[in-house]
């Protein structure tokens, strides 16, 4: 049986960060994913990185293609009520955000754990955790057609929503929340210039809309939508005249339209298992909490749980100090919660939920608010940049 320190389940953002950090502190992983190389490579997901995470990124050597491709945003612009207004992100908080692909930051990632010789194993689903309770706890999976098993120190369940990770553990040791919000968000991706320079997040009677982008000449566009609907429904001009109906006039002028790259339906829900330790297993990730795309922090938690948790380990396996590993769940949870709230609150605001007059005139006075209040528009700001995390664990 092959062996290693930590077993490392996924390979997406949690599974590379945690891989990433750990090797710098000279504690060896292998990755198991499902998937194949290429696949990983080409999923299409988020696109905002928290100035924390570009800190992370940059501090841990893995950020000089994000440097010279990312796209700097210092604020944001709020549409309602055919209006259009801006919410500085470096006034009111001295912080920014970085547009920059997810799927560009798993490519950097795995080149660097290849280069440095990291060992990632695709096309290796993980089956199961076992023994996780004892010193020794071992991970099926399947390489070749063949049933093998991964000897570790600790297993990390990196492995998303649906995981196996999470599977493994008796459901009364797991307490779940949820929340599962009646729309979903059709996205499309073309290589258009983006109608603004930065992100216009869109409250109109028909429904949300985000005007987003990966590049100066490539943009993503979501439109909220019904839970049911199907992307065959939708023509690329019928995508770009919705679109277009929900943008304040000044925006919608400015819609440059093209053939789609990719179009897919996401739905919206918040979900967290609670804790994030069984024994020597930890979750991380997508595969203990999830959050509706809106306010952009999906990838960002996995990042900060990984980063929490390769302090962690390293602390434990490097200096013999257990402590941040015991405070591991409830460090996690704390930032974990406080997204899980702003991700609620900003899809409230935003989004249409019926069709009750009242609710929509309640929207747009607190947009107005905003729109008028420093107080208001830092405490957003604040939560859109992303509450920090450090080695501290305060
Ligand atoms: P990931 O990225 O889902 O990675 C988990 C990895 O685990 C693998 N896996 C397994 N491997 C081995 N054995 C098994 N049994 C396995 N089961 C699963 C999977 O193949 C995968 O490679 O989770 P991670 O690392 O926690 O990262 C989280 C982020 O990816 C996620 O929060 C965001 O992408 C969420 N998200 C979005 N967030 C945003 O902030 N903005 C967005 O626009 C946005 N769009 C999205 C999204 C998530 C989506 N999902 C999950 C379907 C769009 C989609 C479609
Ligand atoms: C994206 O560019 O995919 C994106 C940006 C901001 C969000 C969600 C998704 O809130």
């Amino acid at each position: 049986m092959q062996r290693t320190q930590v077993g490392i389940i996924g390979c997406g953002p949690a599974g590379l960060m945690l891989s990433h950090l750990l090797s710098r502190q000279g504690i060896e992983s292998v990755i198991l994913e499902r998937q194949t190389r290429d696949y990983v490579e080409a999923r299409i997901r988020a696109g905002i990185l928290e100035q924390g995470t570009v800190d992370l990124l940059r501090e841990s050597g893995v950020g000089e293609r994000m440097d010279r491709e990312g796209l700097v945003h210092d604020g944001v612009n709020m549409a309602f009520a055919n209006r259009l207004e801006r919410i500085d992100f470096q006034a009111r908080t001295g912080k920014a955000v970085m547009v920059y692909g997810q799927t560009e930051m798993t490519r950097d990632l795995i080149e660097s754990r290849l280069a440095a010789g990291g060992e990632i194993k695709f096309s290796a689903p993980a089956l199961a955790v076992e023994d996780f309770d004892t010193s020794h706890p071992r991970i099926t999976y399947e390489e070749a057609g063949q049933r093998k098993e991964l000897g570790c120190d600790f297993v990390a369940g990196c492995d998303g929503s649906h995981g196996v990770a999470l599977q493994s553990v008796p459901e009364e040791r797991i307490t779940t929340f949820e929340r599962v919000y009646p729309f979903g968000w059709l996205g499309i991706l073309a290589d258009v210039p983006p109608v603004d320079d930065e992100l216009i997040y869109a409250n109109h009677e028909r429904g949300f809309a985000l005007c987003s982008m990966r590049s100066p000449t490539r943009s993503r566009y979501y439109i909220q939508c019904a839970l049911d609907d199907n992307v065959d429904n939708w023509s690329d001009d019928a995508f770009w005249d919705e679109l277009r109906r929900r943008l304040p006039e000044q925006a919608a002028d400015n819609v440059t339209t093209g053939p789609r790259l990719e179009m897919s339906i996401a739905p919206l829900r918040s979900f967290v298992a609670e804790p994030l330790r069984f024994g020597n297993l930890f979750l991380a990730g997508d595969a203990a909490h999830i959050v509706p795309p809106t306010g952009a922090k999906g990838l960002n938690l996995a990042v900060s749980d990984a980063y929490y948790l390769a302090t962690a380990l390293a602390a434990h396996i490097n200096d013999d100090q257990g402590d941040l590993l015991d405070r591991y769940s409830d460090t996690c949870l704390r930032r974990v919660w406080a997204a899980i709230r702003f991700s609620w609150w900003y899809t409230i605001l935003m989004h249409r939920f019926d069709d009750d007059p009242f609710s929509h005139r309640l929207q747009v006075a607190e947009l107005d608010y905003l729109s008028r209040s420093e107080a208001a528009q830092t405490s957003m700001a604040e939560n859109y940049v992303g509450l920090p995390f450090d080695a501290t664990f305060a």
